[in-house]
């Protein structure tokens, strides 16, 4: 063949088989965070390539999964918004996609009243799913009174945590100041309870807690313990430590207010203790009181007549104002004498230790603070009869020497023996008004002849040696 129709061959075969070409628009999608993007037939979740015939419409869902957002869109680099998807109508050229997913965040609006601090504070953003803790510290002096999360109320908490957040929420705490309380323990020994008012055992610092021991029948209340030392009933504490008290209760059989152990003797275990010499033990008589002195340095028995009943016997420490010439060893001595009759005379007879005596006895009246002799006095027959080692003191009922001043067949008579200073001279002074009375007096004694007795030894000068001193 010639070179000219080999050519003429060669392009008619090359028309012949020129392929019919279709173009194809190519799409680069890519997704960075949690979510998708999707065409109806394809789902791309990191980077795909796809490519479409020229012309069609090609609609892309921007699909963030669950608990994620659409953050940004670019096509071809140009944002467009946080769209929930796009289409690329009647694609013609290739082009790119891409979408970004963000966590979806809620708030949590946290705050603190005055006294205490929650952290973090403020509007906090949360992201969905996750967790968020609070730590509610109170400041120095303060406690955390409460946590209201979402308006109710979850309990003075030191923390709260939020989990699995999906909306939404508030905390608040709230403070108060601290107050120390302290504790209450009296335990008891023998038979009677303490009172406690207020009652309680917390007690908030400062506070006042009066406690009253009460003995069961044939019991009397001897002292407190541990941390309150003493006899003083009622008693007020000041709370300002924990405390644990003891009451102890003593047997007293014959209910006279003295224990049996105060009444056997000095030391307290001589059942048969009689200091009043009567041949009956004191402990079972009501009328006869034995006890130590309120110092305990002195051991001394109080009777009165056999029949009467001695109760509210009391040795206590001195209130001041004495008589400034004397010396009261055996401090103050209180009692009362019941069960006589009404405006009748009565005798109380104190017996010191054996080798002890005294000068006079002064009775001292408490609403006046002021002391008394109890010098003998004819007229009323009344007044202090001193042998020795025993005072026998003489009263009506209702008249000198009976305190409350009544004829209510009880007499009572604070006071105590008193022994004149050394330094100080004193005529020594007789009486006879209870020597029908004494185991020591004559009996056969007349009223007459005590009566000419005494006006002898006091030389008819009564009046000029009363004595009355206030304070
Ligand atoms: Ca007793
Ligand atoms: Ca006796
Ligand atoms: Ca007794």
């Amino acid at each position: 063949m010639a070179p000219r129709r080999r050519h003429l061959f060669a392009a008619l075969v090359a028309l012949t088989f020129i392929p019919v070409l279709t173009h194809a628009a190519t799409l680069t999608v890519s997704v960075d965070g949690s979510g998708s993007i999707g065409d109806g037939s394809s789902t791309c979740t990191e980077g795909c390539t796809w490519d479409y015939p020229d012309g069609i419409d090609v609609v892309l869902s921007i699909t963030p999964d669950t608990g994620y957002h659409v953050a940004d869109v670019l096509v071809d680099g140009t944002p467009v918004g946080a769209v929930p998807g796009y289409t690329f109508t009647g694609i013609a050229s290739d082009h790119t996609i891409s979408a970004s997913f963000a966590a979806d965040t809620y708030t949590i609006t946290s705050t603190a009243g005055a006294g205490g601090v929650i952290d973090p504070s403020g509007s906090i953003a949360v992201a969905s799913g996750t967790s968020q803790t609070f730590a509610i510290t109170p400041d120095t002096g303060y406690h955390v009174e409460d946590v209201l999360v979402d308006g109710t109320s979850v309990g003075a908490v030191p923390s709260h945590t939020f989990t699995n957040v999906t909306s939404d929420h508030t905390i608040s705490a709230s403070f108060a100041v601290t107050t120390a309380s302290y504790t209450l323990q009296v335990n008891t020994s023998g038979q009677g309870v303490v009172l406690r008012d207020p009652e309680g055992t917390e007690f908030v610092s400062g506070s006042q807690v009066r406690l009253l021991a009460s003995a069961a029948h044939g019991w009397v209340f001897d002292r407190w313990s541990g941390d309150l030392i003493g006899s003083e009933n009622p008693v007020t504490l000041t709370m300002d430590a924990d405390r644990t008290i003891e009451a102890a209760f003593l047997e007293d059989d014959d209910l006279d207010g003295t224990s049996n152990t105060d009444e056997q003797g000095p030391g307290g275990q001589d059942k048969s203790y009689d200091g009043n010499h009567d041949g009956i033990a004191d402990a079972a008589q009501a009328n006869v009181v034995s006890r130590h002195t309120y110092d305990s340095r002195y051991y001394l028995t109080i009777a009165s007549p056999r029949g009467t009943t001695l109760v509210n016997v009391i040795m206590e420490g001195l209130p001041g104002g004495e008589p400034r010439n004397f010396a009261f060893p055996y401090g103050l001595i209180g009692f009362e004498v019941t069960g006589i009759t009404p405006g009748s005379s009565t005798t109380v007879t104190i017996f010191l230790p054996e080798e002890e005596t005294c000068t006079t006895y002064f009775k001292h009246d408490e609403a006046m603070s002021a002391w008394d002799e109890f010098y003998c006095d004819y007229a009323s027959r009344t007044g202090a009869d001193i042998s020795r080692n025993v005072i026998t003191l003489n009263y009506v009922d209702g008249l000198r020497g009976d305190q409350d001043g009544i004829a209510d067949g009880t007499i009572t008579d604070p006071g105590g023996p008193a022994v004149k200073h050394q330094s100080e001279s004193w005529n020594e002074r007789l009486c006879f008004l209870s020597v029908a009375d004494t185991p020591r007096g004559n009996a056969a004694c007349s009223w007459i002849a005590i009566l000419l007795a005494c006006l002898l030894v006091t030389g008819w000068s009564l009046p000029s040696r009363k004595r009355r001193i206030r304070l």
